[in-house]
């Protein structure tokens, strides 16, 4: 299959990640696209497109617009208020707090950003626009009559709102490629989430609407960030009543409960008849992931392929997250191939 890569992830490259009172290396890091490279040398998956210019328009299907121009000048503005290092938030509109956009740009990153280990920094913007131009360079060739298409994104995008960036996301790359699809004549678009993460911003997105069916496998909320999002009684609103369904699993789930899910996952997603399947395929439900508590093994990734593949619809996959970097490789591959062998 095709995959569409830029090497304009690397502007997106920030000192730390602040998480358990620390700075520690990013697990969401350029490395991450290195080893997965590696491995499809190795297997001679060398059908590698660079994405064409972005379409701006697609972005703002999906994102508000303040959202997008804070997102462009965040880090002039920081830079001007006499900060130094990368841009963190300080203080997040929480519950009984006012919701309104402030001036200053310390309240402006609190007002966009809902989780704060992920920094921003002087080339996040450009990377996060060329993560979307892959996306939506694949989501072209899938719409333009290929079975499959691969979009080996990063920065990831699921935990991205229409305008709320965290958890390593800025840009929704799978919802800004599902809209795509709508907006190109695709009736219904499905979207299946297997990153071990909830895709909280991709299902709030298309929350009420019952065009764009959603399905997640997660860690569940009450173990696993983003920890506010992801409850199986999470079903959408109004008229995409029925459209959101969520599959929380708990800590040390393996391929036996979890392809269980994936089977009723895929039996509601053929339901739907979707004209066309966008997959979030983060690799992070692996067993020795340094953020997730699923079990999954590097074959597990091959016959999860082979699921999703057997629904023998057009595909997007689009990478999400996959943080243990010796196996990301091998794990995302496995997946393409089971995926190609159906
Ligand atoms: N000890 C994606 O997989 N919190 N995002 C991790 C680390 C943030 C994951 C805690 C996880 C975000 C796209
Ligand atoms: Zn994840």
């Amino acid at each position: 299959m095709r995959i569409v890569f830029s090497e304009d992830h690397r502007e997106h490259f920030p000192q730390g990640e602040f998480y358990g009172g620390i700075m520690k290396t990013p697990n969401e890091r350029p490395q991450r696209m290195e080893f997965i490279l590696r491995e499809f040398r190795k297997r001679k998956m060398t059908d590698i497109v660079k994405p064409g210019p972005l379409d701006m328009k697609a972005l703002r299907r999906v994102h508000d617009k303040g959202y997008l121009a804070f997102l462009e000048g965040v880090w002039d503005e920081w830079l001007a208020a006499g900060n130094r290092g990368d841009v963190y938030p300080s203080v997040i509109p929480n519950r009984s707090l006012q919701q309104r956009l402030p001036r200053w740009v310390d309240g402006k990153i609190g007002y966009y950003a809902h989780s704060i280990e992920t920094a921003i920094t002087a080339g996040t913007w450009e990377a996060a626009c060329a993560s979307a131009s892959v996306a939506l360079t694949a989501q072209k060739i899938v719409a333009g009559g290929a079975r499959a298409a691969f979009a080996l994104c990063r920065p990831p995008g699921h935990h991205a709102h229409d305008d709320l960036y965290g958890g390593y996301c800025f840009l929704n790359n799978a919802a800004i490629a599902a809209q795509a699809f709508r907006d190109q004549g695709a009736a219904r678009v499905a979207i299946l989430d297997v990153d071990f993460h909830h895709g909280n911003g991709t299902q709030d997105i298309f929350y009420d609407r019952d065009d764009v069916f959603f399905v997640s496998l997660h860690g569940a909320p009450e173990d696993a960030y983003p920890h506010f999002l992801g409850y199986k009684d999470e079903k959408g609103a109004g008229k995409g009543e029925g459209f959101t369904v969520n599959y929380p699993m708990p800590p040390g789930t393996r391929f036996d409960l979890w392809s269980e899910a994936l089977t009723s996952g895929l039996r509601r997603i053929r339901r739907f008849k979707p004209d066309v399947l966008v997959v979030s395929l983060g690799v992070d439900a692996y067993k020795d992931d340094p953020v997730g508590f699923f079990k999954l093994t590097s074959d597990d990734f091959t016959r999860c392929g082979e699921m999703i593949g057997k629904l023998r619809l057009p595909t997007l996959l689009v990478m999400e997250g996959g943080y243990a970097i010796e196996a990301i490789g091998v794990n995302t591959a496995n997946a393409l191939e089971g995926f190609e062998d159906a």
